[in-house]
């Protein structure tokens, strides 16, 4: 017997990929696991680890016994439910935004942060966005050895960061672009969709279409010109970093890809870094792998590397006209590392302290 794990938010994508997750262990620390969900999934059987289990309802009773709840649902359940999980003596291990930035809620990346999970007087332990979380292994690592002291970056967000219509969107506007020579001539990309009955008004791509395009707009807009995604990677990198000044600046951007977010780093250290140290650095972090022989056409991207847990980091160099500044890019699942795995491993390390 091992603790109990409940998941909360069981069947919807990240919920999924979690099961898929818990799955693919060779072994897991858990007593009991738990799925749970609203009450229009309750009932629903899944298999997990060779048994099958019911979905239950989301319910204060259904955390009872509960040592680790995971919650992978909107903003607004785990805001409300997250503390009805920790009133019931579980820490909830909150995959949401509604948490991240409360100074009683640690943000966590077990590689980079893992002993704030400890200093949790809410019982509640955030996970951060899958933007942030792509390249936070990396910018962990190379801080601890060289002191980060400047960050400015560009995202390639995928489409299933909007989630399954996210996806499904994506998947139709290609489909209603592909081979009509499209993509010479403004508009004829918006016709085509229009055309095939994919109306702009209702994607969630800010009405702007993703087949054959770059978007340079991802999250909701926050004023003063910028887009939620980019104020989450500026406020969680500080606080997961430790770093409450670093100075950061994104610009987030939707690309035509199914799932794998990647971002080009710029970061500048307190000291020369050479790209032989960050290449060491980088090897000895057993979550990144790195793929970095450009002159042979060795890098990571997104279609090479989805469906992998690793961090995969490429193109690194010393920035010419800055030599305590690296440029490096990153490609991360964003609904694995991103979201599932990062909360499930924060959960893996919280076991060996409870039950
Ligand atoms: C996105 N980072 O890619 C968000 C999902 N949480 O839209």
């Amino acid at each position: 017997q091992g603790p109990t794990l409940a998941l909360v938010g069981a069947t919807g994508a990240v919920g999924t990929v979690m099961i898929d997750i818990i799955n693919g262990r060779e072994s897991v620390p858990w007593g009991e696991i738990r799925l749970i969900a609203s009450a229009r999934s309750a009932g629903k059987k899944i298999v997990v680890r060779g048994e099958e289990l019911t979905v239950i309802e989301l319910k204060p009773e259904a955390f009872d016994g509960v040592d680790v709840a995971m919650f992978d649902v909107p903003d607004e359940i785990s805001a409300e439910w997250a503390p009805v999980a920790a009133a019931r003596g579980a820490v909830a291990v909150d995959n949401s935004g509604a948490f991240r930035l409360d100074d009683e809620v640690p943000l966590v990346v077990p590689e980079v942060n893992a002993a704030k999970t400890a200093d949790r007087p809410k019982g509640i332990i955030a996970n951060p966005n899958c933007t942030t979380l792509s390249m936070m292994a990396a910018l962990g690592a190379l801080h601890r050895e060289f002191g980060l002291q400047e960050l400015v970056v560009a995202s390639y967000q995928a489409a299933s960061g909007a989630g399954q219509d996210g996806i499904d969107r994506l998947y139709a506007e290609l489909e209603a672009v592909a081979g009509k020579g499209l993509g010479s001539k403004a508009g004829d990309v918006r016709a085509a969709l229009e055309a095939a009955g994919l109306s702009l008004s209702d994607t969630p791509f800010a009405g702007t279409p993703l087949a054959l395009n770059v978007i340079p707009s991802a999250g909701s807009y926050k004023g003063d010109g910028w887009f939620s995604e980019e104020l989450k990677v500026r406020n969680e990198s500080r606080k997961i970093l430790g770093i409450p000044d670093l100075k950061v600046s994104a610009t987030c951007v939707r690309v035509p890809v199914v799932t794998t977010h990647s971002l080009a780093v710029h970061a500048t250290f307190s000291r020369e870094v050479t790209v032989e140290a960050a290449h060491k650095v980088f090897e000895a972090q057993p979550s990144i792998v790195l793929v970095d022989d450009a002159e042979n056409g060795r890098f990571p991207s997104p279609a090479e590397v989805v469906g992998g847990d690793p961090t995969y980091v490429g193109r690194v160099r010393q920035a010419l006209d800055f030599p305590n500044t690296l440029d490096f890019f990153v490609c991360g699942d964003n609904l694995r590392k991103g979201a599932a795995l990062n909360t499930y491993e924060i959960a893996e390390h919280l076991a060996p302290t409870l039950g």
